[in-house]
Protein backbone atom coordinates (compact mmCIF):
# COMPACT_ATOMS: atom_id res chain seq x y z
CA UNK A 1 0.00 0.00 0.00
CA UNK A 2 1.08 3.66 -0.78
CA UNK A 3 2.14 5.41 1.09
CA UNK A 4 4.10 3.59 3.88
CA UNK A 5 1.60 2.98 7.01
CA UNK A 6 3.35 2.58 9.75
CA UNK A 7 0.55 2.81 12.38
CA UNK A 8 -3.47 3.65 12.44
CA UNK A 9 -4.99 6.93 14.45
CA UNK A 10 -8.29 6.77 14.05
CA UNK A 11 -11.10 8.71 15.80
CA UNK A 12 -12.24 7.55 19.53
CA UNK A 13 -15.88 6.87 18.48
CA UNK A 14 -17.76 2.97 18.00
CA UNK A 15 -17.26 3.69 14.34
CA UNK A 16 -13.58 5.01 14.11
CA UNK A 17 -12.91 2.17 16.67
CA UNK A 18 -14.80 -0.27 14.26
CA UNK A 19 -12.94 0.96 11.33
CA UNK A 20 -9.41 1.13 12.85
CA UNK A 21 -10.34 -2.74 14.04
CA UNK A 22 -11.43 -3.37 10.64
CA UNK A 23 -8.27 -2.00 8.94
CA UNK A 24 -5.90 -3.38 11.30
CA UNK A 25 -7.27 -6.51 9.74
CA UNK A 26 -5.04 -5.80 6.72
CA UNK A 27 -2.19 -3.61 7.83
CA UNK A 28 -1.44 -4.72 11.08
CA UNK A 29 -0.05 -2.24 12.69
CA UNK A 30 -0.14 0.24 16.47
CA UNK A 31 -3.25 1.42 17.04
CA UNK A 32 -3.96 5.01 18.40
CA UNK A 33 -6.86 6.97 18.85
CA UNK A 34 -5.80 10.40 20.47
CA UNK A 35 -8.20 12.52 22.26
CA UNK A 36 -6.84 15.93 21.53
CA UNK A 37 -5.78 16.78 18.12
CA UNK A 38 -4.87 19.98 17.31
CA UNK A 39 -0.84 19.48 18.94
CA UNK A 40 -1.06 16.78 16.38
CA UNK A 41 1.82 15.91 13.66
CA UNK A 42 1.39 12.87 11.65
CA UNK A 43 3.18 11.00 9.38
CA UNK A 44 2.94 7.87 7.36
CA UNK A 45 -0.62 6.76 8.77
CA UNK A 46 -3.02 5.42 8.10
CA UNK A 47 -6.05 7.92 9.41
CA UNK A 48 -9.60 7.34 9.99
CA UNK A 49 -11.80 10.39 10.09
CA UNK A 50 -8.57 12.29 10.94
CA UNK A 51 -8.21 14.96 8.05
CA UNK A 52 -5.66 17.54 7.93
CA UNK A 53 -7.89 20.41 9.52
CA UNK A 54 -8.18 18.85 12.54
CA UNK A 55 -4.73 18.31 13.32
CA UNK A 56 -1.06 20.49 13.29
CA UNK A 57 0.05 18.86 9.97
CA UNK A 58 -0.65 15.71 8.33
CA UNK A 59 1.12 13.62 5.52
CA UNK A 60 2.43 11.17 3.22
CA UNK A 61 -0.32 9.51 4.85
CA UNK A 62 -3.73 7.48 3.29
CA UNK A 63 -7.06 9.02 4.83
CA UNK A 64 -10.35 7.36 5.32
CA UNK A 65 -13.16 9.37 6.01
CA UNK A 66 -17.60 9.44 5.03
CA UNK A 67 -17.74 13.19 6.33
CA UNK A 68 -17.97 15.99 3.64
CA UNK A 69 -19.88 16.71 0.55
CA UNK A 70 -17.94 15.64 -2.71
CA UNK A 71 -16.03 12.29 -2.99
CA UNK A 72 -12.79 12.71 -3.45
CA UNK A 73 -9.84 9.90 -4.45
CA UNK A 74 -5.82 10.45 -5.04
CA UNK A 75 -3.35 11.75 -3.81
CA UNK A 76 -2.87 15.47 -2.23
CA UNK A 77 0.01 17.92 -2.78
CA UNK A 78 1.22 16.52 1.00
CA UNK A 79 1.66 13.09 -0.59
CA UNK A 80 -2.13 12.10 1.29
CA UNK A 81 -3.92 9.32 -0.76
CA UNK A 82 -7.35 10.14 0.39
CA UNK A 83 -10.69 7.58 0.33
CA UNK A 84 -13.77 9.85 1.50
CA UNK A 85 -17.02 9.12 0.56
CA UNK A 86 -19.77 10.90 1.57
CA UNK A 87 -22.69 8.47 0.79
CA UNK A 88 -21.40 6.17 3.30
CA UNK A 89 -23.02 6.54 6.52
CA UNK A 90 -20.12 5.18 8.96
CA UNK A 91 -16.68 4.90 8.20
CA UNK A 92 -16.02 0.99 9.00
CA UNK A 93 -18.74 0.37 6.61
CA UNK A 94 -16.87 2.13 3.53
CA UNK A 95 -13.57 0.48 5.00
CA UNK A 96 -15.52 -2.92 5.19
CA UNK A 97 -16.32 -2.17 1.47
CA UNK A 98 -13.32 -1.08 0.26
CA UNK A 99 -10.92 -3.95 1.47
CA UNK A 100 -13.82 -6.70 1.23
CA UNK A 101 -13.65 -7.41 4.74
CA UNK A 102 -16.09 -9.60 7.01
CA UNK A 103 -18.24 -7.29 9.06
CA UNK A 104 -21.49 -8.89 9.91
CA UNK A 105 -24.75 -6.71 8.48
CA UNK A 106 -26.18 -6.57 12.02
CA UNK A 107 -23.06 -4.71 13.37
CA UNK A 108 -22.83 -2.55 9.99
CA UNK A 109 -26.44 -1.29 11.06
CA UNK A 110 -25.48 -0.83 14.60
CA UNK A 111 -22.49 1.04 14.03
CA UNK A 112 -24.24 2.76 11.33
CA UNK A 113 -27.18 3.93 13.79
CA UNK A 114 -24.69 5.14 16.40
CA UNK A 115 -22.67 7.16 14.12
CA UNK A 116 -25.87 9.07 12.56
CA UNK A 117 -27.68 9.36 15.74
CA UNK A 118 -30.47 7.10 14.51
CA UNK A 119 -31.07 4.40 17.31
CA UNK A 120 -33.38 2.13 15.07
CA UNK A 121 -31.88 -1.50 16.24
CA UNK A 122 -31.41 -3.11 19.58
CA UNK A 123 -27.76 -3.51 18.98
CA UNK A 124 -27.03 0.43 18.27
CA UNK A 125 -28.76 0.82 21.51
CA UNK A 126 -26.91 -1.20 23.60
CA UNK A 127 -23.44 -0.22 22.12
CA UNK A 128 -24.83 3.62 22.09
CA UNK A 129 -25.05 3.07 25.81
CA UNK A 130 -22.15 1.22 26.48
CA UNK A 131 -20.16 3.88 25.10
CA UNK A 132 -22.29 6.72 26.90
CA UNK A 133 -21.70 5.23 30.13
CA UNK A 134 -18.02 5.97 30.19
CA UNK A 135 -16.93 7.68 27.04
CA UNK A 136 -13.46 8.43 28.30
CA UNK A 137 -12.53 4.85 29.42
CA UNK A 138 -13.83 3.41 26.14
CA UNK A 139 -11.42 0.48 26.00
CA UNK A 140 -10.61 1.30 22.20
CA UNK A 141 -7.85 -0.91 21.45
CA UNK A 142 -9.26 -3.83 22.99
CA UNK A 143 -12.78 -3.46 21.46
CA UNK A 144 -10.55 -2.74 17.76
CA UNK A 145 -8.52 -6.25 18.57
CA UNK A 146 -11.99 -7.81 19.03
CA UNK A 147 -13.14 -6.62 16.27
CA UNK A 148 -10.44 -7.48 14.20
CA UNK A 149 -10.58 -11.25 15.29
CA UNK A 150 -13.87 -11.17 14.31
CA UNK A 151 -14.86 -11.47 18.10
CA UNK A 152 -18.56 -10.22 17.52
CA UNK A 153 -19.89 -12.18 20.35
CA UNK A 154 -17.74 -11.25 23.09
CA UNK A 155 -17.66 -7.94 22.12
CA UNK A 156 -21.56 -7.71 22.00
CA UNK A 157 -21.07 -9.56 25.71
CA UNK A 158 -18.93 -6.42 26.70
CA UNK A 159 -21.32 -3.97 25.53
CA UNK A 160 -24.16 -5.11 27.29
CA UNK A 161 -22.58 -5.18 30.84
CA UNK A 162 -21.70 -1.28 30.04
CA UNK A 163 -25.29 -1.38 28.83
CA UNK A 164 -26.91 -2.00 31.89
CA UNK A 165 -24.54 -0.05 33.75
CA UNK A 166 -25.97 3.10 31.90
CA UNK A 167 -29.38 1.86 32.41
CA UNK A 168 -28.81 1.68 35.94
CA UNK A 169 -28.03 5.74 35.72
CA UNK A 170 -30.35 6.14 33.93
CA UNK A 171 -32.83 4.91 36.54
CA UNK A 172 -30.60 6.83 39.04
CA UNK A 173 -31.22 10.17 37.09
CA UNK A 174 -34.82 9.82 36.70
CA UNK A 175 -34.63 9.40 40.90
CA UNK A 176 -32.70 12.54 41.24
CA UNK A 177 -34.70 14.69 39.05
CA UNK A 178 -37.92 13.28 40.71
CA UNK A 179 -36.93 14.80 44.20
CA UNK A 180 -35.44 18.05 42.98
CA UNK A 181 -36.93 21.18 44.62
CA UNK A 182 -36.52 25.20 43.67
CA UNK A 183 -34.16 26.75 46.13
CA UNK A 184 -34.72 30.13 44.78
CA UNK A 185 -37.30 31.40 41.60
CA UNK A 186 -34.57 30.78 38.98
CA UNK A 187 -32.45 27.89 40.95
CA UNK A 188 -33.38 24.64 41.28
CA UNK A 189 -31.29 21.52 43.38
CA UNK A 190 -30.92 18.24 44.55
CA UNK A 191 -29.29 15.86 46.81
CA UNK A 192 -27.54 12.74 45.99
CA UNK A 193 -25.07 10.46 47.97
CA UNK A 194 -21.79 11.03 46.99
CA UNK A 195 -20.19 7.89 47.92
CA UNK A 196 -22.47 5.99 45.62
CA UNK A 197 -20.94 5.52 42.65
CA UNK A 198 -24.62 5.17 40.93
CA UNK A 199 -25.81 8.52 42.29
CA UNK A 200 -22.61 10.20 41.60
CA UNK A 201 -22.62 9.47 38.04
CA UNK A 202 -26.67 9.89 37.66
CA UNK A 203 -26.00 13.81 39.24
CA UNK A 204 -23.98 14.92 36.21
CA UNK A 205 -27.01 13.51 33.55
CA UNK A 206 -29.65 15.31 36.17
CA UNK A 207 -28.05 19.12 36.15
CA UNK A 208 -27.90 18.36 32.33
CA UNK A 209 -31.51 17.31 31.80
CA UNK A 210 -32.57 20.59 34.80
CA UNK A 211 -30.48 22.88 33.07
CA UNK A 212 -32.85 22.83 30.29
CA UNK A 213 -35.71 24.17 32.35
CA UNK A 214 -34.32 26.23 34.96
CA UNK A 215 -31.70 29.21 35.07
CA UNK A 216 -29.61 27.41 37.80
CA UNK A 217 -28.86 24.39 38.90
CA UNK A 218 -27.11 22.73 41.73
CA UNK A 219 -26.57 19.43 43.14
CA UNK A 220 -25.59 18.64 46.33
CA UNK A 221 -23.39 15.42 46.97
CA UNK A 222 -24.27 14.18 51.00
CA UNK A 223 -21.73 12.03 52.67
CA UNK A 224 -25.23 10.80 55.15
CA UNK A 225 -26.12 13.51 56.69
CA UNK A 226 -23.27 15.74 56.45
CA UNK A 227 -22.65 18.44 52.95
CA UNK A 228 -19.63 17.41 51.21
CA UNK A 229 -19.88 19.74 48.50
CA UNK A 230 -21.44 19.96 44.87
CA UNK A 231 -21.55 21.66 41.69
CA UNK A 232 -23.36 24.74 40.65
CA UNK A 233 -24.11 25.12 36.79
CA UNK A 234 -25.88 27.20 34.16
CA UNK A 235 -26.85 27.00 30.58
CA UNK A 236 -27.95 31.19 30.40
CA UNK A 237 -25.34 33.72 29.45
CA UNK A 238 -24.49 34.14 33.54
CA UNK A 239 -21.80 34.87 35.36
CA UNK A 240 -21.57 32.34 38.63
CA UNK A 241 -18.55 34.03 39.88
CA UNK A 242 -20.36 35.68 42.90
CA UNK A 243 -21.66 32.87 44.10
CA UNK A 244 -17.99 31.30 44.45
CA UNK A 245 -16.95 34.10 46.50
CA UNK A 246 -19.80 34.66 48.70
CA UNK A 247 -19.31 30.33 49.39
CA UNK A 248 -15.86 31.11 49.95
CA UNK A 249 -16.49 33.76 52.68
CA UNK A 250 -19.27 31.09 54.00
CA UNK A 251 -17.36 27.96 55.37
CA UNK A 252 -16.72 26.90 51.52
CA UNK A 253 -13.90 26.25 49.11
CA UNK A 254 -15.46 27.49 46.10
CA UNK A 255 -14.34 28.35 42.20
CA UNK A 256 -14.52 27.37 38.68
CA UNK A 257 -15.87 29.47 35.48
CA UNK A 258 -18.65 31.78 34.69
CA UNK A 259 -21.01 28.96 34.25
CA UNK A 260 -20.24 26.22 36.08
CA UNK A 261 -18.47 25.43 39.48
CA UNK A 262 -18.00 23.94 42.28
CA UNK A 263 -17.54 23.69 46.05
CA UNK A 264 -16.83 21.70 49.27
CA UNK A 265 -17.63 22.07 52.62
CA UNK A 266 -14.77 23.42 54.85
CA UNK A 267 -16.86 22.35 58.32
CA UNK A 268 -19.45 20.58 59.08
CA UNK A 269 -22.93 21.85 57.23
CA UNK A 270 -26.47 20.61 57.35
CA UNK A 271 -28.09 20.44 54.49
CA UNK A 272 -30.48 23.33 55.94
CA UNK A 273 -27.40 25.65 56.17
CA UNK A 274 -25.84 25.29 52.72
CA UNK A 275 -29.11 25.51 51.44
CA UNK A 276 -29.50 28.89 53.25
CA UNK A 277 -25.96 29.81 52.11
CA UNK A 278 -26.49 29.14 48.65
CA UNK A 279 -29.99 30.82 48.81
CA UNK A 280 -27.71 34.11 50.09
CA UNK A 281 -24.99 33.53 47.73
CA UNK A 282 -27.69 33.50 44.59
CA UNK A 283 -28.90 36.82 45.71
CA UNK A 284 -25.34 38.06 45.28
CA UNK A 285 -26.22 37.58 41.36
MN1 LIG B 1 -18.18 8.20 11.44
Amino acid sequence: MKPDILKIVAHGDWDGVVGAGLLSRIISVPLEFPLELADLTIENAACIEIIPSRVKSLRNSLIIDHHGTQPRQGMDEMGNEWILEPEYKAVSSLIADHWQLEFPEEWRTAVEGVDSAALDSKLSTVIWKAYRVDPQGFPRQQVAEMVKKGNWKELREWAKKGYAEYQRVEEKTKELLEKSEKLTPESEYFTFQFNDRWERGASKDAMLTLEEKTPIVISVGMEGQRVKGGTIATKKNMNLTKIYEYLRNSGYSSGGHKTVGGFQALENKTLEQTLQDLKAAIKQL
